[in-house]
């Protein structure tokens, strides 16, 4: 068979007036250009275990969700769906499926809406692909009648055993940023992650030297690659993170991950992230006052533990010259209209370099989705498009819908102006020049001038 591993790129966003107003400015733009163009791991790895008979490609929808013209030539085309493009990736199939081409479907959203997409596709998957899909592409070559794959009937991925990505499939086109996985899932549960449903709550780490050798095969197609680690959280295991570190140095790439404040306990850990290349972290500070976070982790209330010492963590990171991406939720319960001056001022003390900032979501298949369905706080059941990060579909707490709008706009404005932003690089680069024992305000930077980048700040969509 002629195999077509389609991925739905682009960002998505309906709000028309945050569209104006935060995700038209120039920066963002570019740091959208930059992120919608990144390829889809899952489906890499799909056509990596693809058995070797079938022929593979693989090629990516349009931002507006079209399907390319070589989707056509496939006998079957692989698509992964995330909720906020889930309708878009239905009505592909159901144009694919009128020329006859068979469509499988599979990721985040239909994994935990499955009836759903079996309205429209020949075959659906649930969960992590990477036993069950082998298996399965034999049994539709054989015309299988099996339309439903659960994943869990196969057993758990093994990480161990993962091979390299098909990363050579995107040889040839303008991606300068590429996506690893260094380990899946996250040791704790926030109530509102809708990546950890599926991935699986037990954290599992790859073999360092596996995920080297996956670096090594992007070094074959770009000399100088950025590399974004598309884990919930990397560095829970200190010990394993700095071995990472340790084989990452002469590879000489600069890499972004996510992962939470603790990595702020381990200065020797930060040393050697910051001599391996790390620029930037993304941490889920989610609130600047604790008693939203009381909660929000379901396991250890993990966030609200650590709320007090978050401040000193930042610190301590950006001090190390990695840059800390911190981001808010906003409309968490707990939360009134003042948390966007608080977001505000919060930001500015910390010298976040980057901030990101977006609305509570409540993505099918969490637990924020069905307490939120429970207490008939959602809006437009059912209207996956609106799970963006970016729109209203829930009654928050402790404002209405339409304050927590405004809040946003207002905050978009501020946040994201370029004086803000100036402001908040500024302290970042006292913070890095600052000695341990002085408070990183408390000093001026080493030369007159500044080396702040004259450039807006930008929200980051993940
Ligand atoms: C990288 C990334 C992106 C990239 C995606 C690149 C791409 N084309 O795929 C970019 C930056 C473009 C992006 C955009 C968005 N993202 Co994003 N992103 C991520 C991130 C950080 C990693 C995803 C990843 O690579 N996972 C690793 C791979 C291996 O897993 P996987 O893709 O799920 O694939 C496995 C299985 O799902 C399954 N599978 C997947 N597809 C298929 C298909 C078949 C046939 C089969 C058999 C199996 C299968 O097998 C795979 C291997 O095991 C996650 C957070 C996270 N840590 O997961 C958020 C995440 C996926 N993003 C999210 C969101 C909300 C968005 C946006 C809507 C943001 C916005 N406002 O625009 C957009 C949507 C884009 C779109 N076009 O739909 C949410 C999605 C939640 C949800 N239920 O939908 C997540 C979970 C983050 C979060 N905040 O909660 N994102």
């Amino acid at each position: 068979m002629k195999i077509g591993f389609l991925a739905m790129s682009g960002i998505r966003a309906h709000d028309p007036q945050l569209l104006e107003l935060g995700l038209t400015l120039p920066g963002v733009v570019e740091r959208s250009k930059v992120i919608a163009s990144l390829p889809s791991l899952g489906l890499l790895y799909l056509a990596a275990v693809t058995p070797p008979e079938h022929e593979v490609r693989y090629f990516e929808a349009e931002a507006d969700g079209n399907e390319p013209p070589e989707a056509y030539d496939c006998d079957l085309v692989a698509i992964n769906t995330f909720s906020a493009q889930a309708f878009e990736a239905y009505a592909v199939a159901d144009r694919l499926r009128k020329k006859g081409i068979k469509v499988a479907m599979g990721g985040l959203h239909v994994s935990v809406r499955p009836e759903e997409a079996l309205e429209h596709v020949d075959y659906v998957f649930i969960g992590e692909g990477e036993i069950v899909w082998p298996l399965a592409v034999q049994a539709i070559a054989r015309g299988t009648t099996e339309r439903l794959w659960n994943a869990a009937q196969f057993g758990p991925v093994d990480v161990s055993t993962l091979p390299v990505p098909r990363y050579d499939l995107l040889a040839g086109r303008p991606y300068n940023r590429f996506t690893v996985q260094t380990s899946r899932g996250c040791p704790w549960r926030c109530d509102f992650c809708a990546s950890t449903v599926m991935l699986g709550q037990r954290y599992r780490k790859r073999p360092v030297e596996h995920v080297v050798r996956d670096i090594r095969a992007i070094l074959k197609l770009r000399k100088r690659p950025f590399i974004e680690f598309a884990d919930d959280n990397t560095f829970v295991d200190k010990e394993w993170g700095k071995e990472l570190c340790r084989q990452l140095t002469p590879l000489r790439v600069s890499w972004f991950t996510e992962t939470d404040v603790s990595v702020a306990d381990d200065e020797e850990l930060l040393t050697l992230m910051r001599r391996s290349g790390c620029r930037q972290v993304l941490i889920g500070l989610e609130s600047p006052d604790e008693k939203p976070l009381n909660g929000l982790e379901l396991k250890a209330n993990f966030k609200a533990k650590r709320a007090k010492t978050c401040m000193d963590a930042v610190r301590k990171i950006q001090r190390h010259g990695i840059t800390v991406n911190g981001c808010f939720i906003l409309g968490l319960d707990g939360q009134t209209p003042d948390v966007f001056q608080r977001v505000l001022d919060f930001a500015g003390q910390l010298s976040l370099y980057d901030v990101q900032i977006t609305i509570l979501t409540p993505f099918p298949g969490t637990p924020l989705y069905d307490r939120l369905l429970r207490e008939g706080r959602i809006l437009r059941p059912g209207r996956w498009d609106l799970c963006t990060l970016f729109d209203v579909n829930y009654v928050p707490q402790g404002m209405t819908p339409d304050e927590l709008r405004e809040g946003i706009y207002w905050l978009t404005e501020r946040l994201y102006s370029e004086e803000s932003a100036e402001q908040r690089r500024r302290g970042y680069f006292e913070q890095l020049h600052a000695k341990e024992d002085k408070p990183a305000n408390s000093r001026k930077p080493r030369s007159g001038k500044s080396r702040v980048p004259r450039r807006r700040t930008v929200p980051v969509v993940r």
